[in-house]
């Protein structure tokens, strides 16, 4: 279970990590979408947008409901801190403070401030997009009293060129993806605003769009509803302003969420791919939840396609409670396979079920990469794990493969109940390493996570 993943600071109070996994989605214990990510300080900033369920008054029963930000940070990809809400929707001036309206945002840094866009209802229920202001990357930000002027519409994306020029583009009315020069002061349109000149092939809704610069190159990508839901599409050029070239998808459309919603950053050394999925909300697709990939240019600047995954980014300290439901591989399907907890709390997350069917011979198995050991001694292995009677059996640890070095052999005596068993650590390993957990005997083993001590 992904309980407590972060912890929420009371806006503005010193911060305080809270220990959190390396893991998709990333952020547990509250809705988050529409992450835009940038590096300030050294550090990882999330800035996502916050679904919350319907509240008792809300005027879109079934849609979005999205009453004020958040911001998150990381150094590692694996602690993220709640800085706490940054801008509400009823502490603003121009913002409709009972539309739960606020959509994606995004966020930048000049002249020594920091800049936060983001989307409401205005008042009179047109869209607009204001900007709040703020020393540090957690804020406090100060919002505008009034919306950019000449700027309607959803999603900004605030991108500033190496020589310092801001550039402003969303989704404007009509289903149009638009940019427009900003000027120094970060809260004024310099120049006209024009259509994204692009060629992607097909009609469809465009929006959320996202804007980066790498050797030299300008990326231009956004989700694009091509069929059923929304892929993320790239496009190339030389220019902020266009025209760019369609280059094809960085993710494909996905079945179960109609939105996707994008950033890329780079991070030392390593480039990631921000997005969201509905994880944890199985009913529906508008409590959606952010999620983290590695993103691969191959030689001539284009982008790999990413295939959303469990594990995400990051590397997993051993003594974490090593979520093995959020895995890298899996064994056979009708052996092994990952279930929701089903409780009253939608962020309960996962269990592995390990399942012997019909006398399996073969091992049944889960991989979990990139966890690493450290250089301490470790002397325990812990599995929580819930056994029926008449099911006993064993979990087995083994480093790096199916078959590789026996790391913890747990026997497990079936309870009925949910327990924590331990065993000797029978190898020591050093540093990173990828996890097999297997069930080389028993029936029917359901397993929450692992850790070492
Ligand atoms: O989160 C609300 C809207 O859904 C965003 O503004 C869009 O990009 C889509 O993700």
């Amino acid at each position: 279970m992904n309980l407590n993943k972060t912890v929420c600071i009371a806006a503005f109070v010193t911060s305080i990590a809270f220990p959190a996994f390396a893991e998709n989605p990333l952020i547990s214990g509250a809705f988050s979408a529409d992450p835009s990510a940038h590096v300030f300080n050294g550090k990882i900033y999330v800035f996502p947008s916050h679904d919350i369920p319907a509240p008792p008054g809300s005027r879109n029963k079934k849609g979005f409901n999205m009453p004020d930000y958040h911001v998150y940070s990381s150094e590692n990809l694996f602690d993220w801190t709640d800085h706490g809400v940054i801008v509400d929707q009823e502490k603003v001036p121009w913002v409709d403070g009972k539309s739960y309206s606020m959509w994606a945002p995004d966020c930048n840094y000049k002249n020594g401030k920091y800049y936060f866009y983001f989307p409401a209802h205005q008042k009179d229920g047109r869209n607009a997009i204001g900007v709040a202001v703020a020393d540090k990357p957690e804020g406090p930000y100060v919002p505008q009293e009034k919306p950019i002027p000449g700027v309607n519409g959803i999603d900004p994306c605030i991108f500033i060129d190496d020589d310092g020029t801001p550039y402003l583009t969303w989704q404007a009315q009509g289903n149009v993806l638009v940019v427009a020069r900003l000027k120094d002061n970060m809260l004024e349109l310099d120049s006209e605003v024009v259509t994204v000149n692009h060629n992607v092939p097909r009609n469809g809704l465009k929006e959320g769009p996202f804007m980066f610069k790498r050797n030299g190159k300008y990326y231009y990508s956004f989700p694009w509803c091509e069929r059923q839901t929304e892929c993320i599409c790239y496009c190339m050029g030389d220019s902020p302003m266009g025209p760019f070239e369609y280059k094809g998808k960085i993710m494909e459309q996905n079945t179960d969420c109609w939105t996707n919603h994008h950033s890329v950053v780079e991070y030392k050394g390593q480039w990631y791919f921000f997005y969201h999925h509905n994880d944890y909300c199985r009913e529906h697709d508008v409590n959606r939840s952010i999620c983290a990939e590695y993103l691969t240019f191959n030689e001539d600047g284009t982008i790999q396609p990413i295939v959303p995954t469990q594990r995400g980014v990051g590397i997993t300290p051993a003594t974490n409670r090593i979520q093995i439901d959020r895995y890298s591989a899996i064994g056979d399907p009708n052996h092994v396979w990952v279930e929701y907890n089903r409780t009253e709390d939608p962020f309960a997350g996962w269990k592995t079920v390990f399942r012997n069917k019909d006398n399996y011979r073969r091992p049944i198995w889960i991989e979990y990469d990139r966890v690493d050991f450290g250089e301490k001694y470790l002397s325990t292995a812990i599995v929580h794990v819930f056994a029926r009677v008449g099911g006993s059996g064993t979990i087995e640890f083994h480093a790096d493969a199916v078959d590789g070095e026996l790391i913890a052999k747990i026997p497990i005596m079936a309870k009925d109940e949910w327990q924590d068993v331990s065993a000797a650590v029978l190898k020591q390993l050093k540093g990173v390493h990828n996890l097999f957990v297997t069930m080389p005997d028993g029936v029917l083993m359901h397993v929450d996570w692992v850790q070492f001590k």
